[in-house]
């Protein structure tokens, strides 16, 4: 069975959603953000990165980075259709996850939430917070484009999906950050799904 290194309210929520997904028994070890386990020892000895999502596989090999965990959940069960087949699907997957994962997560929020990374100076944190938030609306508004017509982003709901829904839980959830309405329907119709459900419940969103 794998076991999910969680915390909840990040973005480990998204690979929760895909293991509901799946459907297959699986284990979350949850890690205790508010108490900083991130840095102790117990975990580094599992990621020496210090972040979640972490995933350890039925053999104790460790996976992280999302883009890899939710690439490899995908592939290694094909039933459950979570990234397309085909070659130009899946690079496309690959593309709208890298811009959650590396430039809404990385760039907007890390501006948003932990501010003094960027300066040490107390005056200046209200620019670098909005200029997070500039950069959290565009990302929404090129996802708004891709979700015209379109109930997921790939046309079929797929791992892609998972990596937009943790950026709208923050916006919506913790930021009060409006979302443009594609993508607030996107969120909603996340909502409606039980491997979502599963994972707000465990969560603790309502
Ligand atoms: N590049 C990593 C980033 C993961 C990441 O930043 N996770 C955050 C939670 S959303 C984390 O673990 N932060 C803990 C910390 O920096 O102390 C990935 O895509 O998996």
């Amino acid at each position: 069975m794998v076991t999910l290194c969680h915390a909840p309210g990040t973005c480990s929520m998204g690979i929760h959603v895909i293991l509901e997904e799946i459907g297959k028994p699986y284990e979350i070890r949850k890690i205790d953000f508010p108490n900083q386990a991130q840095y102790k020892p117990e975990y580094t000895a599992i990621n020496p990165k210090s972040k979640v999502p972490v995933l350890i596989r039925d053999d104790g090999s460790v996976l992280t980075e999302w883009p890899a965990i939710a690439m490899w959940l995908a592939l290694t069960n094909p039933d459950k259709k979570l990234v397309p087949a085909d070659t130009e699907g899946m690079i496309r997957a690959q593309e709208a996850i890298a811009y959650a994962t590396a430039t809404v997560h990385m760039q907007a929020w890390t501006r948003i939430w932990r501010t003094p990374i960027y300066s040490e100076i107390e005056s200046e944190h209200p620019r670098i917070k909005d200029r997070g938030k500039e950069m959290f609306a565009k990302g929404m508004s090129i996802y708004d484009r891709q979700l015209d017509g379109k109930d997921w982003l790939l046309g079929d709901f797929s791992i892609a999906d998972c990596a937009l829904y943790f950026l709208e839980v923050w916006a919506v959830e913790r930021g009060n950050i409006p979302l443009p309405a594609n993508v607030a329907a996107h969120y909603e119709r996340m909502k409606q799904r039980p491997s979502v459900q599963a994972s707000r419940k465990y969560d603790g969103f309502a």
